[in-house]
Formats: C-alpha cells, structure tokens, sequence
C-alpha cells in the first residue's frame, strides 16, 4: 500500500535530498526502498516503490509530488482542447527503461519472495489531471465526464493506455502480480463507473491479461461497486476497511478478496489492534483465498514495531 515504507527510518535517509518521483526513476534507490519493509517486517511480498503518476512524468506530463499533499500537476486538463494536446504525448518503450531495470534488481534481491507490481487505474489518472491535484470530491473531473464525454473518452484511454504500458513493463521485467489502484473511484455513482469509467480500466487489465500474473483491482470507498471492480477483469478485489470481508464476500461471489486492516488501528492499544486483526482474518475466511493487507495506506507516523508484530501475529495463526 502507498507509503508503507514512510514510516522506516531507513526510508527517510535513504530519500534524504531526493525529490519523490527523481527516487522512483533511480533503479538502485527504488530497489533499496522496495526492499526495506520486507527486510524489516518479513512480509509475504513486496510492493514496488513508485507512484501512479510516473508513466505520466516519463510520458512528458508536468507533474511533481508535492511533500504533504501529493501529485500536483502544471497545468490541469480541463477541457477538449487540453485533451488533445495531452493526446500528443506518448509513453515511448525507451522512457520506461528505469523501471525494468528498477524491478529487475529487486525481483534478483527478493529471491523467492514475490514482487507486486502496480499502476493507476484511468479515472483515478484523470482526477489528478483534471483537478490539477489531491481533491476531496473530484468535481472537476466529474463534471468534464457529463459536459464532454467524447473528451472523457479521450482522456481515458490515453490513461489506460499509458498505466498499461507502466504496468506490463513491471510484469515483463518480474514482477510476480500487479494491482490496479482506482484508489478515487469511490466517489463515482455506481451508474458512472459501469458506463463512464469501466471500461477503461478494462482496457488496463486486457494489456497485461497474456502475462498470465494475478490481477488485483482496488479501490477506496468502493463497497458500492465491488462486483463492478471485478468485472473489469480483476482476479483478485481489493476492500478498504468501510466493508467486513464476509459481507464483501457476500457482494462479489467466490472470489479471492485482499485487505482490509483499518489504518487507523496501528495507533491503537496493542490489544485493540490485535483483535481487529483476528476479526479481519475471521471474516476473510469466508472467501476462498485471502491476502491480509491494510484497507489504505500506512499513516506516517506509524510505530514501525507495531507493523512487524502484526506481520509475526499473523504468521503465528493456523493456516486454513
Ligand atoms: O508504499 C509504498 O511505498 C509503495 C509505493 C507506492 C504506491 C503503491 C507509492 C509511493 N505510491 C503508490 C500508489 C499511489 N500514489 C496511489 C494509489 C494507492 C493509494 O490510494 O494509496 C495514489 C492515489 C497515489 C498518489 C499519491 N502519491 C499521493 C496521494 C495524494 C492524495 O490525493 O491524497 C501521495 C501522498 C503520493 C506520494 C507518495 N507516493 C509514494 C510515497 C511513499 C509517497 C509519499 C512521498 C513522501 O512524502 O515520502
């Protein structure tokens, strides 16, 4: 999950001087920074330490991360116009070389422990570039969706198709699973989403389909339309911490959930967070196969120590 690595020490001096999106483009500094959490919390997998928005940055989009507030982009894509300049830029193979080299390195490292790979999903693209960055209600961009839905369209698949490109390019290099973050698709009508939005993560999903890794598809405030998230082609649907995982079960068939940890537990006692974890892994039984993880990113200010006796608690159950 997004700045599960924020947290480390390590990770603080390993970035020290370092602009965020410049980190994700050194192959050396991303591995280290990939391969910290692992070390430290014996995890399962490990996930790769880049952003959504970099195959926007290496497709020529001016856009930087912000400390404290997140993806800010230069100029916002608000209108037909803009859509069509946006469309000259192009994802070019060569650009997305730091990246292979990024997850070869680490997938080397990591020796049997599987590497997740990830990208964007286009709406959650499209917000930031039409907002022009972070947004509580993604207005703007839902209203470009309504007012101009030929330029929606556009703007869709120029997102699929660069998030595409960023993601095969991780699976081809080794990474062992990739998940699509719609991490802002809560905020669409479950009407929006099946008719305006869909179909374009679809259209990720069918771009990495042929490399036959597992595909999860994860989304915050999504409760609404889990069953939608999994039509788009997902193997594996991703919860936030709003939906018990039997409930979420209930929703979308037999079909392997992950999450879904509330965040905000990490910073309670540890006998509260103990039993909120046992709970999660009760409920996640009644899928047919669970990956625990956290319904959202890691806090900032999280006690590392409590995520690595989290993972040994974790490791310490009965397997089912
Ligand atoms: O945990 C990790 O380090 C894994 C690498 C990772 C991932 C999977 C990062 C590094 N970003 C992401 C994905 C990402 N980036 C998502 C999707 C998942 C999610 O919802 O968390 C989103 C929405 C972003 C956009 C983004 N990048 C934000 C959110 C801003 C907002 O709109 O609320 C922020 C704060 C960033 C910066 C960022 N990306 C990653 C890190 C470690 C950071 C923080 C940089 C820092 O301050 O050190």
């Amino acid at each position: 999950m997004r700045q599960a690595g924020r947290s480390l020490p390590e990770y603080r001096a390993a970035r020290a001087g370092v602009p965020m999106l410049e980190s994700c483009l050194r192959p050396e500094l991303a591995s280290e920074i990939t391969l910290q959490p692992v070390r430290r919390h014996r995890v399962d997998a490990g996930i790769f330490f880049s952003d959504i928005v970099i195959p926007l940055r290496l497709a020529g989009v001016g856009v930087d991360i912000v400390a404290g507030r997140g993806p800010v982009l230069d100029a916002p894509v608000r209108s037909a116009t803009d859509v069509a300049r946006l469309r000259e830029l192009s994802l070019a193979p060569d650009a997305l070389q730091p990246i292979r080299d990024a997850v070869a390195i680490t997938v080397a490292e990591l020796g049997s422990t599987p590497l997740i790979g990830f990208a964007g999903a286009p709406f959650t693209l499209a917000a930031y570039l039409v907002e022009g960055g972070p947004s509580k209600d993604h207005i703007q961009a839902r209203t470009l969706m309504h007012a101009d839905p030929d330029a929606w369209h556009d703007l869709l698949e120029w997102a699929a198709d660069v998030s595409g490109a960023f993601l095969r390019a991780q699976l081809l290099a080794g990474a062992s699973a990739g998940q699509l973050f719609d991490s802002w698709a809560g905020s669409l009508s479950r009407t929006d989403y099946v008719d305006s939005v869909a179909w374009a993560s679809a259209r990720v999903f069918d771009d990495v389909r042929d490399l036959g890794a597992p595909l999860v598809h994860f989304g915050v405030g999504t409760g609404e339309i889990l069953p939608d998230l999994l039509a788009a082609g997902a193997d594996v649907v991703g919860v936030d911490w709003r939906i018990p995982l039997d409930e979420a079960a209930r929703r979308v068939g037999r079909v392997p959930l992950q999450g879904n940890i509330d965040p905000a537990l990490l910073g309670a006692p540890w006998p509260v967070l103990e039993a909120h974890v046992l709970d999660v892994v009760r409920r996640g039984r009644a899928a047919p196969a669970h990956v625990l993880n956290l319904g959202h990113g890691v806090p900032a200010d999280t006690d590392p120590e409590v995520l690595t006796r989290l993972v040994e608690l974790v490791h310490s159950l009965p397997r089912p």
